[in-house]
């Protein structure tokens, strides 16, 4: 719409205004601005420097936490009506600065507008939905559990301290604001190591929450390398808990890591992962085909495929796998590909080129292992990292480019024999993040709302990560620790029940 246009126009150029801006570390008041930066680069222009933030070392790491375990407490004791409070605030502050938020992530992470629109939305749906759990939370406490004349007992939810909260790159708005508001309404105070391809725009959502009333040394911004400045602060003794989204390999290394006792550490830490996906889509020979279609690109290629939630394998059951393989096919030759800047683009670089090479890597893996039948190739535009929209059809169910996550524009089509089959391939992966069924046969879906393993199940809609409130996301197996973003117990997770019983006579 022609406002909205000019809205984002203004928007794009504020934010290009302050490209090669120099961010600093905030370790309570201190903004610390380093020699060593990171420089985090515009994938459709590799020449742009969005920013360059300092690279925390391990000393800035321990200096974090001791400062956000000194902030914990005062801030354990705030009111949570003000806690929830100051979330609403932030969610009224992002409201207002939503086109502002997008265009960054337009330029960072290359996500189109509606993309980026949607992780806003997702953004300012988490800060109000957890500032309303944290008030139903405290309306329940402290909880009646037990009274007679001569005793009373009841139990209580007390925040855990010091969480690390360490989030990726591809939903660098909404997954950060998610993970950091949590912990923090729930009491706890926070140390956040955003990923090295989104370190600009989480600045500025730090600011934000610190505008809307978080204070400095309760949420502490500290960029820099997850080998450096992450690994630190997953084994600091003082550190509570870890928030983690990621990959499955980074997830297990922190478990284990988190595992292990410090000196001086009192306490077990508590793990939240949220790892990756190689998620199904399944389509059987009852399925609205327009329908089923529409859902498989759209999940498939998505912000280029790099969302754990992406539909990255197509399960067609052979009555409708050529029609199905035709369709989408056509379908997926209509995407606009090029700089999301424009907000007609469909299709962006992937983030950097250590994913190029490992997309690429995939795709000629894939040759060996399927039949090539749209895309492959990198596209060059202005020295972008663009990869064609990528099709393999007749793919074993167990071939690599099946079982293994890309997260890049490429979709692998298996043929199943029956909805049966395709039930057995769609559970046949380590993973259990998203699945889709698309289907009109009501004891297929029954069957399936039981047999697919994953966390986040769709029926005959297109599969899209979090519905905040509404589709608690998270997964199974490989995919993260069975915890719900966006859920009504999630917030349980950053807090710890306490009994307390007294003779009352
Ligand atoms: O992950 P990485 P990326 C998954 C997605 C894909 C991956 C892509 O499926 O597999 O994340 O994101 C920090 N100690 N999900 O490449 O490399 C690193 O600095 C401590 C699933 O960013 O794992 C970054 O901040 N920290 C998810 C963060 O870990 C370390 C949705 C993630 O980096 C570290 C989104 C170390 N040793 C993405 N090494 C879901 N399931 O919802 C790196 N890091």
């Amino acid at each position: 719409k022609p406002e909205n246009r000019a809205a984002m126009e203004a928007a794009l150029e504020k934010v290009r205004a302050q490209f090669d801006r120099h961010y600093p570390l905030i370790i309570g008041e201190d903004e610390i601005y380093l020699d060593e930066t990171i420089a985090s680069l515009n994938p459709s222009h590799p020449d742009q420097v969005v920013g360059r933030v300092s690279a925390a070392t391990a000393e800035h790491a321990a200096r974090a936490v001791e400062v956000a375990y000194e902030a914990f407490q005062t801030w354990r004791k705030t009111p949570a009506e003000e806690r929830a409070a100051i979330l609403l605030k932030a969610a009224q502050l992002m409201r207002e600065r939503k086109h502002e938020f997008s265009a960054w992530m337009v330029y960072e992470v290359g996500k189109s507008w509606p993309e980026a629109d949607a992780d806003t939305a997702e953004a300012i749906d988490f800060l109000e939905y957890y500032a309303r759990q944290m008030l139903d939370i405290e309306e329940r406490a402290p909880k009646l559990v037990y009274q007679i004349p001569t005793e009373r007992s009841t139990y209580r939810y007390i925040p855990l301290g010091v969480g690390a909260i360490i989030t990726p790159w591809n939903f660098p708005v909404a997954i950060f604001t998610g993970m950091v508001s949590s912990a923090l309404v729930t009491g706890n105070t926070v140390v956040a190591k955003p990923a090295e391809q989104s370190p600009v725009v989480a600045y500025h959502v730090v600011q934000l929450l610190y505008e809307a009333g978080i204070p400095r040394g309760v949420l502490n911004y500290l960029p820099g390398y997850g080998e450096v400045a992450g690994e630190a602060l997953v084994v600091h003794p003082k550190t509570r808990f870890i928030s983690f989204t990621g990959s499955k390999e980074v997830g297990i290394h922190i478990n284990q890591r988190a595992a292990e006792i410090q000196p001086g550490q009192i306490w077990l830490k508590r793990t939240v992962l949220e790892m990756g996906g190689k998620d199904a889509v399944i389509v059987d020979e009852t399925a609205d085909l327009d329908a089923a279609t529409e859902g498989v690109v759209v999940s498939a290629f998505g912000f280029q495929g790099q969302k754990c939630s992406a539909g990255s394998r197509a399960i067609f059951v052979e009555d409708v796998y050529d029609e199905m393989v035709q369709r989408v096919i056509e379908r997926t030759k209509q995407l606009k590909i090029g700089d999301p800047v424009d907000p007609t683009v469909f299709l962006g670089p992937v983030i950097d080129t250590d994913a190029v090479n490992k997309i690429m890597s995939y795709i000629e893996i894939g040759h060996d292992e399927g039949n090539l039948v749209l895309g492959g190739k990198r596209l060059d535009l202005d020295g972008g990292y663009f990869i064609e929209p990528t099709i393999f059809t007749d793919v074993p169910w167990d071939a690599r480019i099946a079982q293994e996550e890309i997260f890049g524009p490429v979709l692998a089509i298996i043929k199943a024999k029956d909805f049966d089959d395709a039930l057995r391939i769609a559970n046949s992966t380590e993973y259990g993040l998203t699945g889709s069924v698309y289907s009109r046969d009501r004891a297929r879906l029954e069957r399936a709302a039981d047999e697919f393993h994953v966390g986040n199940l769709y029926f005959n809609r297109k599969s899209t990560g979090a519905l905040v409130g509404v589709h608690p996301f998270g997964g199974f197996n490989m995919s993260g620790t069975d915890s719900k973003a966006g859920g009504p117990d999630y917030l349980l997770l950053f807090l710890q029940p306490k009994s307390i019983s007294e003779k009352i006579k």
